[in-house]
């Protein structure tokens, strides 16, 4: 935990003006850049602009759990890039593409067939959104189109993604641009009921029965797909209660509605299994993945579909287009070798079975911190942990931002958003290194009282 020499050189004058940052507090970053320039990674640490080392609480942004700069993943990109940089994504293929595409849908739960690339998990979200709608289209019933999404759910920034979650900041800005026909399952986070829950709550299972309701309301044939995040982690790891993604399950089975998860968190890992499917035992139509499919080393998302989706667009002449649908970059040479590098790595290095192992230790670690002044809950599964705090008087978001800043005072980059902390750390990470975040976490709620 050594700090290295400040700047490194590398971040010298730092002029902030040019750069729009995403979903950051431009202003105040600006005023005080410094602690918040990252310039150097390595394993599970970071280094800023003024030589201080960081342990990665949150994998990057849920991405990177290999940890930074992975000999593996370094070398299989270099190699690619100088053997095959870019191939066009459009009537053209590559070795690495088809064969990625084979070992995610072994990865997947059985059951599961094709795989369409984008770069992100927005993308494949909007993509999965479109194939949803296309694919009754292609079985003649055209009429369904309507989306459902969930309260707090996150699902990128694209159209359809804003659209079909249920963050209302990331809606309420762009409301005209919101889709038409959208509807939305309540949460599922009750404080009162599930509070300090490990793991699964035992509550809360019949929300998924509002599913019925939306039936009643709009008919089933008016209902292409329901997308929910298994376990929900932008809005601060809300677990899903017991029974309720096989509720879910069992309602769009009945009404012949397209079940789709979106795991760009949850994929590979993340829950101890390849995916939340596998974890809770529930196998979607669609599924969204990003992430950590490259190790976060170069952007890449898609939509893993069953067999008879992708066959119901495989009709007409077979000189046609199937699918009026994908990116300049779907597919691309470097992400396939990043990511077959990462599922090589995430095997060799037994990683789902680490995640595992480490879980009951951020379970007991975190739940520690329940009594400390200013916690209001505590949730966990798999390698993934929030903390939700108490607001400071008239001053909403401050105290997560102060918890922040004291993190990073003590070595520790933790992810703040409103009122949650969230922590989602390595899966390399060692057990003193999970029990260090969690104390210091503990010092800097308290400082930020
Ligand atoms: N779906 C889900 C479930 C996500 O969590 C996206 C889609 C969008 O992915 P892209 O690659 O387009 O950003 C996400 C992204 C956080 C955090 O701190 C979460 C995400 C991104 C950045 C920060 O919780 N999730």
């Amino acid at each position: 935990m050594k700090n290295e020499p400040a700047a490194l050189g590398q971040a010298p004058s730092l002029r902030t003006g040019a750069y729009w940052m995403p979903f950051t507090h431009n202003r105040y970053l600006k005023g005080n850049p410094r602690s918040r320039v990252l310039v150097r990674a390595e394993g599970a640490y970071y280094t800023t602009a003024e030589g201080k080392r960081l342990f990665d609480c949150l994998s990057g942004l849920w991405c990177c759990p290999l940890g930074h700069g992975h000999p593996k993943i370094a070398e299989a990109v270099a190699k690619q890039v100088k053997e095959l940089d870019y191939s066009p994504a459009f009537q053209m293929g590559h070795p690495k593409i088809f064969s990625l595409a084979e070992r995610l849908v072994e990865l997947a739960p059985p059951g599961m067939g094709q795989v369409f690339f984008g770069n992100s998990g927005s993308e494949a979200v909007d993509t999965a959104l479109k194939i949803a709608v296309a694919y009754h289209r292609m079985k003649g019933e055209a009429s369904r189109t309507r989306l459902i999404g969930r309260e707090r759910g996150y699902h990128g920034v694209g159209m359809g993604g804003i659209s079909v979650g249920g963050m209302s900041a990331n809606r309420k800005m762009f409301a005209p641009l919101i889709l038409q026909g959208v509807d939305h399952l309540p949460h599922t986070y009750d404080p009162a009921q599930m509070a300090f829950s490990r793991g699964q709550p035992k509550w809360g299972a019949h929300l998924a029965d509002d599913l019925e309701r939306l039936v009643a309301l709009h008919d089933a044939s008016t209902i292409a797909a329901v997308i929910v995040e298994p376990m929900q982690g932008s809005a601060g790891v809300l677990v899903p209660p017991i029974g309720y993604l096989e509720r879910l399950r069992r309602i769009c089975d009945k009404h012949g509605i397209l079940l789709i998860f979106d795991e760009v968190i949850t994929g590979f890992g993340r829950l101890g299994e390849p995916f939340g499917a596998q974890r809770f035992g529930v196998t979607p139509d669609m599924i969204c993945f990003a992430k950590i499919v490259t190790n976060g080393v170069i952007p890449m998302g898609g939509v893993i579909v069953k067999p008879a989706i992708y066959d119901a667009f495989m009709t007409g002449p077979d000189t046609a287009v199937e699918l009026f649908h994908g990116y300049t970059y779907s597919g691309h040479p470097v992400a396939a070798a990043a990511a077959h590098a990462t599922l090589d790595a995430l095997r060799e290095e037994d990683a789902f079975k680490r995640a595992r192992e480490l879980e009951p230790v951020l379970e007991q670690a975190i739940h520690s911190l329940k009594g400390t002044p200013g916690v209001a809950d505590i949730r966990n599964i798999g390698l993934a942990a929030a903390v939700e705090l108490e607001p400071l008087a008239g001053k909403p978001g401050v105290r997560a931002l102060k918890v922040f800043e004291r993190g990073v005072e003590e070595g520790m980059l933790y992810r703040f958003t409103g009122e949650t902390i969230a922590v989602a750390p390595p899966y390399i990470s060692t057990r003193p290194e999970i029990e260090a975040m969690v104390e210091k976490l503990r010092v800097s709620i308290r400082a930020a009282a």
